[in-house]
């Protein structure tokens, strides 16, 4: 059995509920600006999340939700237009504080760093947003904690493909017995898994239905000393809250 050396991060829905107060809302304010009359609300959002990475979720949306639109002759510049903006208001949103860290999170990340475990973030989103949230949350230096920040269009193919893990642990020379993966949603386990990465689940609204069969642990968050989780599926090994032992007997088993 392979030591465990780093943990991989997946960002929306794991390390923070970003997506119905965050990126939704900056794609609504990008399209109002837009002057264009559409609007994600929270229910059809969750349907468009099918769909991983900004432009995509656009295209996804047009083809699926609002065909009679017509698209503009520059229709590739059009979707890179908006979404550039939706990513401005997006990290204006969370500069202003807008969007903390789920429960443990925190705390499970400076066990790691103290303990001089590896870490990286592996998601679909844009760059610039993993640094909004890492500095609005955890301190303007907090990207530098992770050895690798894989993200957005490093590879072409998005989750739910295997490719942004495989990325990620080819540039930490690292085997995928050797990490193990936290996420939050079908297609983040079917991109983890796809790279033969164990990986703990924490549920969120959006993806407590989503099928993590697959998973190692599954669990309602993180949680903290005065705060359990609560186990979705899979073994616990007696604790409540999931600390760098917790995760490591989980790799192990
Ligand atoms: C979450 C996503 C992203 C964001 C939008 O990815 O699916 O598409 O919703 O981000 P992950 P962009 O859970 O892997 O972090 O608009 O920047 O693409
Ligand atoms: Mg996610």
């Amino acid at each position: 059995m392979a030591t465990l050396q780093a943990l991989l991060f997946d960002v929306d829905g794991t390390l923070a509920d970003t997506e119905k107060d965050g990126h939704r809302v900056a794609f609504n304010l990008a399209f109002e600006k837009a002057g264009l009359d559409w609007h994600w609300d929270e229910a059809l959002y969750g349907e468009l999340l099918a769909v991983t990475g900004g432009k995509e979720r656009i295209r996804f949306y047009l083809e699926k939700f609002n065909t009679d639109f017509e698209k503009p002759g520059d229709f590739d510049d059009f979707v890179k237009g908006l979404h550039a903006s939706k990513t401005d208001f997006y990290t204006k949103l969370l500069a202003e504080g807008a969007i903390p860290l789920r429960p443990g999170v925190e705390r499970l990340i400076n066990e790691a760093r103290e303990s001089g475990m590896r870490m990286a973030v592996v998601t679909t989103t844009t760059p610039a947003n993993v640094t909004a949230l890492l500095e609005s949350t955890l301190g303007p230096d907090s990207e530098s904690w992770f050895e690798v920040i894989a993200a957005g269009d490093i590879v072409p193919a998005k989750k739910p493909a295997p490719d942004i893990y495989d990325w990620a642990l080819e540039q930490m020379n690292l085997k995928p017995e050797e990490a193990i993966a936290f996420e939050d949603s079908s297609n983040g386990i079917q991109s983890s898994t796809g790279a033969n990465v164990k990986t703990i689940i924490t549920i969120n609204d959006y993806t407590k239905e989503d099928d993590f069969s697959d998973a190692h642990l599954v669990l309602d968050h993180m949680g903290e000393s005065d705060q359990s989780f609560s186990v979705i599926a899979g073994e616990n090994h007696g604790h409540d809250y999931l600390d760098l032992e917790l995760v490591k007997k989980v790799h192990a088993n």
